[in-house]
């Protein structure tokens, strides 16, 4: 069986730890360049919806490092600029949509009209099943429904969370929205189940501003956990994957949840989660993916890097997943990407390495 999927079901790997990074294809790569500047005309959707070049683009960090995973090239406002909304990639600047005004807007969102869009994405994965090295597991994605609500809602780049917060707070009733993301959101990742993707990781990018109790169960937890139970009940052997970022205090209602019901396999954690606290939630048998700083990671020296890896290494216990807090940064060094993978694979050889008395 592939390590990071024997691993996200629990089983132990005595000598290796599966490694992938968030973002892993992407600006950082100048092989990514390349492709994108040849795109500008298709634009950042048009290479989503290209099975050819997202195929192309998802295997290059694979050709480049010896990592356990493929994520598919994609993104997570697929979604609504299937259904319908406009979305556009600025470049320099990001996302812009236009904003979600009120529950009129529901009526511009149609799923039938975004099967078609899926399923190139669909024909992406199976294209890159179809190369992908056999120890490689391949992953499928989706925004939750509150991160992708946050970009309609706000009409791009979310920032510090405080014109979202106000909306909330001023009465705007997102329920119904939410539902109709869930929907969209399941349908979108049974397709890509369907096409191969041999596991699924939920980005809530943007958890931390569903930022009290009664918000983050509603937006957050409700429309997870029905999204990890559906595809639970058609599809059990696929391990799911929650990466509710910057949730702080709340990571703790995440694990009672997992843990209480079979919804989520493994839980994301960022760069701020304590090493303690992993800790006590892998003592729980809770399995978790994290947690190398991405700052770390792009402006850090190398001894600092090296330095919180053995740490990682040493305090987390197996099964463990090695990854980012977040997205690796655009002007990240592809270089240490690759060392940090090399030093991780040399730790993993001397485990194996007989002791010498
Ligand atoms: O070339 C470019 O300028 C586009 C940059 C880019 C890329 C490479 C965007 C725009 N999206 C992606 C791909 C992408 N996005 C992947 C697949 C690649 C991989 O991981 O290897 C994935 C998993 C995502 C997920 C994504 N998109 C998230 C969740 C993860 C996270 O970073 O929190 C979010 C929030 C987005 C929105 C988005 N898409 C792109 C940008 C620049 C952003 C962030 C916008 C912001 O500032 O809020």
């Amino acid at each position: 069986m592939k390590l990071l999927l024997d691993v996200s079901c629990g089983g132990q790997d005595a000598i290796r730890i599966p490694i992938w990074f968030m973002r892993q294809a992407g600006r950082y790569l100048p092989e990514y360049r390349v492709i994108k500047s040849r795109c500008q005309d298709v634009g950042f959707f048009g290479m989503c919806y290209n099975p050819d070049i997202a195929s192309e683009i998802t295997m290059q960090p694979v050709y480049r490092f010896d990592i356990d995973a493929a994520i598919i090239f994609s993104d997570i406002l697929v979604v609504p600029e299937a259904l319908g909304w406009p979305v556009e990639f600025v470049p320099n600047f990001g996302p812009k949509l236009e904003v979600f005004a009120s529950d009129m807007d529901l009526k511009r969102l149609h799923l039938t009209n975004a099967i078609g869009k899926f399923t190139l994405v669909g024909e992406s994965i199976a294209k890159v099943k179809s190369v992908l090295p056999d120890h490689v597991a391949l992953i499928g994605f989706a925004g939750s429904p509150f991160t992708v609500a946050a970009y309609m809602l706000n009409g791009g780049r979310i920032d510090d969370g405080s014109a979202l917060r106000a909306k909330l707070l001023q009465g705007c009733d997102i329920t119904s929205l939410l539902e109709v993301l869930t929907e969209s959101t399941i349908r979108y990742l049974e397709i890509q189940i369907e096409a191969g993707a041999e596991m699924l990781q939920l980005f809530e990018s943007h958890a931390l501003h569903a930022s009290n109790e009664q918000w983050f169960e509603r937006y957050v937890m409700r429309p997870n956990i029905y999204i990890a139970r559906s595809l639970k009940a058609k599809y059990p052997h696929i391990p799911l994957t929650f990466f509710p970022r910057y949730a702080g205090i709340r990571y703790n209602s995440v694990v009672n949840d997992m843990m209480h019901d079979d919804s989520f396999n493994v839980l994301g954690i960022d760069e701020t989660v304590e090493d303690r606290w992993v800790k006590e939630q892998q003592a729980k048998d809770v399995i978790i993916q994290g947690n190398l700083d991405n700052h770390l990671l792009c402006y850090g020296s190398e001894m600092a890097i090296m330095s919180r890896i053995d740490t990682i290494l040493s305090e987390f216990s197996r099964p463990f997943i090695f990854n980012l807090g977040h997205g690796i940064l655009k002007e990240s060094n592809p270089a240490m990407v690759e060392k940090v993978v090399s030093y991780i694979r040399s730790r993993e050889s001397s485990r194996h390495a007989p002791q010498i008395a």
